[in-house]
């Protein structure tokens, strides 16, 4: 079956392609003239719903979004849902990392650098008033510099997973794929859509 997702991060569509194998994916590259809502929510969830939402209406029929960042617990979440946006204009990602870790560095006493990267995925279908939403955690730590690895995308050039010694960057995307925080909320949304889940 086809399944769309309302992202139009590539980077996230690599993943989903790896955990939603059996189905064939159609994102927002496939929709060049879509308009992507405003991310205006409060929560991770409000904002993946919001995502969906409005494409759902768009295609009238399911839709799939995630909305996910990263919670430095020492910055009070900080940046979380706002993991995307926070250091804007700089769009760079090891710049971004590196703003991170002078953050922590600067407005932290440095004895505590556990982080959790969050996934939620919002099902909708306007069709049939259908809302759902699967959340994924992973807890870990933010690594003291930037791995550059060249492999993996956002806030994996920092983020050290529990039961790992590296960064999500330095151990690629099938080890990233074993166990973050997308493969989760992905595993939930499989088993809700359980029978449909075949080609
Ligand atoms: P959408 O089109 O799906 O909204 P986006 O990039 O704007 O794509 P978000 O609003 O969910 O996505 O922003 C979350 C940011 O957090 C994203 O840009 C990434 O850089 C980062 N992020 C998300 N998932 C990540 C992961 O698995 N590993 C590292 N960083 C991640
Ligand atoms: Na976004």
């Amino acid at each position: 079956p086809i399944i769309w997702i309302a992202t139009s991060n590539e980077d996230k569509v690599n993943e989903f392609k790896v955990f939603l194998s059996n189905f064939e994916i159609k994102t927002l590259k496939d929709l060049p003239d879509y308009v992507e809502p405003d991310e205006t929510g409060t929560t991770f969830a409000e904002n993946a719903v919001q995502k969906a939402q409005a494409l759902s209406e768009h295609i009238q029929g399911m839709v799939v979004a995630d909305d996910s960042g990263i919670e430095v617990e020492a910055l009070d979440n900080f940046p979380g849902i706002y993991s995307r946006r926070w250091a804007y204009p700089i769009t760079d990602w090891p710049t971004i990392n590196q703003k991170l870790i002078d953050k922590i560095n600067v407005e932290t006493d440095q004895s505590n650098w556990n982080a959790q990267m969050i996934s939620v995925m919002a099902l909708v279908d306007v069709t049939c008033d259908k809302v759902e939403t699967f959340e994924g955690i992973v807890q870990g730590k933010i690594s003291h510099q930037v791995q550059n690895h060249h492999q993996g995308f956002g806030y994996d050039l920092t983020f050290i997973p529990d039961g790992s010694e590296v960064t999500y960057s330095e151990m690629g995307p099938a080890k990233k794929n074993e166990y973050s925080s997308r493969q989760i909320a992905s595993q939930k949304l499989k088993t809700y859509l359980g029978g449909r889940n075949e080609k």
